[in-house]
């Protein structure tokens, strides 16, 4: 029997039932109009982006911050060329994200050719799985999707839906409800003598990567870590897994040089849920044996694990928890070990103006005792950005890393003020990535949520320019015009400040803090210290 729900409405229950609250996007005339309409009917709202690729930047932050899958909903063709940068960021930083692009009929297809590519071929470069949704059941295909997607690693997925597709009404007697949401469920396996490895250890040193935000992993990593009385060290996406200033973290581990002092140290270095592709394509310096938990094994490494433990990292840190006993590291090593690194990191040279350390240290200084979340972008004031905020919750500091996108941070923020409206949040951006993402200025000013974009503005791609220096070429090609983007900013209805001073800049901070709503400081930085913090940071 034929009911009055259609295969859009199917999508919209099954999003509803993993609790998404919103979709980002940009729709089309097709199917893109039919799932607004029926995510509306399940209390889901949709969020208007600029562009395609800063909606599944949002869906993807979006998904970080929840736990869950995030939807992006584009249009056909030039929809989906849109936003394959945000779909490959999802696959790399391994974010579920479902993206439902318009898709063509062979009745089209058949006199057509306009806009026309193979799409499902376009996005399987980068997507774990993808379904027209066009079989008779499509809540168990859209059931499979979300186990792909919360499948490790994680990823996104493609529904290419036409918009008869998505009107098509199911038979049967209404809506299938949906699985309850799965995530790595399964047993643990195990390789190698784990737990003698950890018995035996005097000297071990715990690794966090971005795994460990699976459920009960943050928690378990800390009293691992108690146990030994050792250092930990997370990658930038676990940032705030084991809080910055739980006493326990040492810094940051990019697979670079600034983290030696601690690794090198260590005579056993334990993987929790680090992903290898968080890592700086450097090979491995270590010699102490590795143990790598895990929720899949990663077939490409950058070492070979003396042992591992696969499955769900909650279950598997239980496992290994009774082997771990007080190792020889003492009171005070690792504070130590915390202040040489913060000591290399530092951004210190300096031709005067502000500089990009004191902008991320004094935003943490006035920003008072709720600490807000931060995303950041790729480049050279990244290395501050991270090395200077402290985060204490998972989602506490957002970051393309796995892709490493420019364009990144201001979607992110979009979509983690929308996720918490009451707290503040901060997009850390160099000039550069603002650039290719200043059309979603429009959407932070519409949504009045508390959130405040500070640009690194020293009218370069820094980055780029250091590495350039570094070949011995002449600066070409890299230098960005003098953007006054708090003109920009208020051009899109925000409030805005420019701050060439470390005055002019506190004064802006506690002017865009009390405005509670959405705020541009264009920040003229002083890039001179990027160098050698890079070099003492990648090695
Ligand atoms: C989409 C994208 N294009 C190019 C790059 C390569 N890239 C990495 S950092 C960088 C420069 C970033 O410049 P800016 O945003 O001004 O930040 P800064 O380095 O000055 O702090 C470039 C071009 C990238 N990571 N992402």
């Amino acid at each position: 029997m034929e009911t009055d729900t259609t295969v859009a409405d199917t999508i919209a229950q099954a999003c509803a039932s993993h609790g998404v609250k919103r979709a980002f996007g940009v729709p089309g005339g097709g199917s893109s109009l039919d799932m607004i309409e029926a995510l509306g009917r399940h209390g889901i709202g949709f969020q208007l982006c600029s562009t395609e690729t800063g909606a599944v930047l949002m869906a993807a932050a979006d998904a970080e911050l929840r736990g869950a899958f995030g939807v992006a909903i584009v249009t056909q063709g030039p929809g989906l060329a849109s936003a394959m940068n945000g779909l490959a960021h999802s696959a790399l930083d391994r974010a579920p994200v479902l993206l439902i692009s318009d898709g063509w009929t062979p009745d089209r297809t058949a006199f057509d050719s306009h806009q026309f590519f193979d799409q499902r071929l376009m996005s399987s470069a980068v997507a774990k799985a993808g379904s027209r949704l066009e079989s008779a059941d499509p809540a168990a295909e859209l059931e499979g999707l979300v186990a792909k997607m919360l499948a490790a690693p994680w990823g996104p997925a493609h529904v290419e839906l036409t918009s008869a597709n998505a009107r098509r009404k199911l038979a049967g007697t209404g809506p299938r409800k949906a699985a309850a949401p799965v995530r790595d469920a399964g047993p643990v396996s195990q390789r190698g003598d784990a737990a003698g490895l950890l018995a035996r250890a005097r000297r071990p040193v715990l690794l966090a990567g971005l795994e460990a935000r699976d459920a009960g992993a943050p928690q378990r990593i800390l009293a691992m870590a108690e146990r030994l009385g050792c250092p930990v060290l997370t990658t930038y996406k676990a940032k705030g897994a084991v809080g910055d200033e739980s006493g326990r973290v040492v810094g940051h581990f990019t697979g670079g040089a600034a983290e030696g002092e601690c690794v090198g140290a260590a005579d056993l270095i334990v993987l929790c849920g680090l992903d290898p592709v968080e890592l700086i394509g450097k090979p491995w310096p270590y010699q102490a044996p590795v143990l790598d938990i895990a929720l899949a094994e990663h077939p490409v490494h950058y070492v070979k694990p003396a042992a591992g433990v696969y499955g769900p990292l909650a279950a598997g840190l239980d496992a290994l928890l009774p082997a771990c006993d007080r190792s020889d590291w003492q009171p005070g090593d690792i504070a130590a070990l915390r202040a040489g690194m913060a000591e290399r990191l530092a951004c210190r040279e300096s031709q005067g103006g502000l500089s990009p350390q004191a902008v991320v240290e004094t935003a943490m200084r006035l920003a008072g005792p709720r600490r807000p979340g931060i995303a950041v972008d790729a480049g050279a004031h990244m290395f501050s950005a991270m090395a200077f905020w402290q985060a204490g919750v998972v989602g506490g500091a957002l970051i393309s890393n796995g892709l490493a996108t420019m364009g990144y941070a201001l979607p992110a923020a979009i979509a983690r003020a929308l996720h918490a409206p009451d707290e503040q949040t901060i997009a850390f951006t160099g000039d550069g990535g603002l650039l290719m993402c200043a059309g979603e200025l429009a959407v932070a000013a519409r949504s009045a949520a508390r959130l405040c974009v500070v640009a690194f503005n020293d009218a370069s791609l820094s980055l780029i320019a250091l590495k350039q220096r570094d070949r011995g070429m002449a600066g070409a090609g890299v230098s960005l015009p003098a953007v006054d983007f708090a003109a920009v900013a208020r051009g899109f209805g925000m409030q805005a400040f420019a701050a060439r001073s470390q005055e002019e800049y506190e004064d802006a901070l506690r002017r865009a803090f009390r405005a509670g709503g959405p705020c541009l400081i264009d920040a003229r930085v002083d890039p001179s210290g990027y160098r050698s913090q890079a070099r003492r940071l990648r090695g």
